[in-house]
């Protein structure tokens, strides 16, 4: 069987399913389709119709979403990466959701702006409210953490990457943690991992 094929660059949120695939350690082949021609192209719609990056094709599956393809591949290649009960199973779906839901959409609010938008049209009131709403789930994220290195289980998982992929975006605009110790510890461990240098080393 041919080797799975991943598509997107590392500098879009491909990165989370670069980090993914390096972390279970499987030959793969990245295809460094872009987030603006390139996803837009007919032979990339054919593969994910809503023309976004990352998608992954492996033999006759094709996934779109970094966060179902990431479990995808930790249950299919990644051993203890993915949990081995129903129990463990379910909290890493909870917290790939939480992540999706809770941090994703407030965390790009803020990101849009400071990132992309020049600095005298910066909207920086919308910046201040994202980052005020963020208050309510980094301290839910915190109290986990505060008795546990893990989120799931007493190793690094999927659960681990998945959220902490998503929370790379903070990263990218230094939010500051400083009320948040529990999380702080946890994406530092999370960020040592050699697999997402290795995946912010790719295209
Ligand atoms: N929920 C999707 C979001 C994917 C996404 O929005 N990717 C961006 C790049 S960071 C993209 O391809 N944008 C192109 C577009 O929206 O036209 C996932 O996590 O895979």
């Amino acid at each position: 069987m041919s080797k799975p094929k991943l598509y997107g660059i590392s500098g879009s949120r491909a990165h989370r399913s670069l980090w993914a695939i390096e972390e279970v350690g499987i030959e793969y082949d990245q295809v460094p389709v872009d987030f603006k021609a390139g996803s837009k192209a007919p032979e990339y719609l054919a593969i994910n119709p809503n023309g976004r990056v990352p998608a992954l094709v492996d033999g006759d599956i094709t996934i779109f979403e970094s966060m179902a393809i990431n479990l995808y591949l930790a249950k299919t290649y990644g051993g203890n990466l993915y949990p081995q009960n129903a129990k463990d199973e379910a909290l890493t779906w909870q917290w790939t959701v939480w992540g999706i839901s809770e941090i994703e959409p407030l965390q790009m609010q803020s990101l849009v702006q400071k990132l992309f938008v020049a600095e005298d049209k910066r909207n920086d009131k919308l910046i201040a409210s994202a980052e005020k709403q963020l208050a309510r789930p980094l301290q839910v994220l915190d109290d986990a953490l505060s008795n546990r290195e893990w989120l799931v289980g007493a190793q690094f998982s999927i659960a681990d990457l998945n959220l902490s992929g998503v929370m790379l975006l903070l990263k990218m605009i230094k939010f500051d943690y400083a009320n948040y110790s529990n999380v702080q510890r946890w994406a530092d461990a999370c960020y040592a991992r050699p697999s997402l240098a290795r995946a912010q080393a790719r295209d």
